[in-house]
């Protein structure tokens, strides 16, 4: 199987096509909730060229309620059994829970994508034993709260310190480093202004050494931009953000619309080949 933390030179990012199967997320919250209809999203996403399906049973929206193992469980399981019967594709689990992640993986998800940066009680452990690859994300504070007052002295430097002692952490724990990736987590405890210089200074990650994931699709940070567009407005801004962050070298692209990135995405690898 290719590995799913493997970037060629020259090779596009990959798309992560977002599957919430959350009665309560922002832009989809609902839609998804019955397996047949996450299914039919699922081969769609892949007919248009997802690289990687990213399974989310818990909303980490700001506010969000809290879900318990088990009902995350029963919204996320079924769902991976059910797309592992048709497809081989990379399956990330997307949750902080280490025994949604231990399910997940057993079930056939390839990859653990944690808001929360594997710092529940044995998810390091955890994904250590499993060697599957992680993401490890940056969030300043908790989602329930975490858009309250979001501070920073330096928004970057601060960032890339925490993740950089994650990573360190990861490492000890016997994580083996080809399998992290790193995210600096748009809209997780971060104003406007924080997510924009973030954005900007995206190429300093790169100096961590290891592949970086960025999620901004149909994100407040694009609505607030757009004169508080809604969610389901922000398609142009969505891909102009997605493309911006390819040209800087994110390797993996967390996005709601899988056709319109990969296309845009064509034409930021094709200029980027050219000498
Ligand atoms: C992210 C995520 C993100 C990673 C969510 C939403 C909220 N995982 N899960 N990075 N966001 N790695 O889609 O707006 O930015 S859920």
């Amino acid at each position: 199987m290719k590995e799913i933390l493997d970037f060629p030179s020259g090779s596009p990012a990959k798309i992560m096509g977002i599957l919430n199967v959350t009665p309560d997320s922002f832009s989809d919250g609902g839609l998804f909730v019955k397996k047949e209809a996450a299914l039919n999203y699922v081969q769609k996403m892949i007919l248009e060229g997802a690289d990687i399906i990213d399974i989310g049973g818990e909303s980490t929206r700001p506010g969000a309620n809290d879900v318990s193992v088990d009902e995350e469980c029963r919204r996320v399981i079924p769902l991976i059994n059910a797309i592992r019967e048709i497809s081989d594709i990379p399956i990330s689990i997307d949750t902080s829970k280490t025994q949604v992640m231990q399910q997940a993986i057993l079930a056939g998800a390839s990859m653990i994508n944690d808001v929360n940066a594997l710092q529940a009680d044995g998810a390091m452990a955890l994904a250590a034993e499993l060697k599957v690859p992680v993401c490890i994300m940056h969030m300043q504070g908790k989602p329930r709260t975490m858009q309250h007052t979001p501070s920073y002295k330096n928004v970057v430097s601060e960032v890339k310190e925490f993740l950089l002692q994650r990573i360190e952490a990861c490492i000890d724990a016997g994580i083996n480093k080809n399998n992290i990736s790193i995210d600096p987590g748009f809209g997780f405890g971060k104003s406007l202004e924080h997510n924009l210089s973030l954005f900007k200074h995206l190429n300093e990650f790169s100096e961590l050494g290891l592949p970086l994931l960025v999620g901004v699709s149909r994100k407040s940070m694009i609505g607030a931009v757009l004169n508080d567009a809604p969610a389901d407005q922000r398609l142009y801004g969505s891909i102009a953000l997605a493309t911006l962050a390819a040209w800087m070298d994110a390797k993996i692209l967390r996005v709601h619309d899988v056709k319109a990135t990969v296309d845009a995405l064509k034409l930021c690898t094709a200029v980027k080949n050219i000498d």
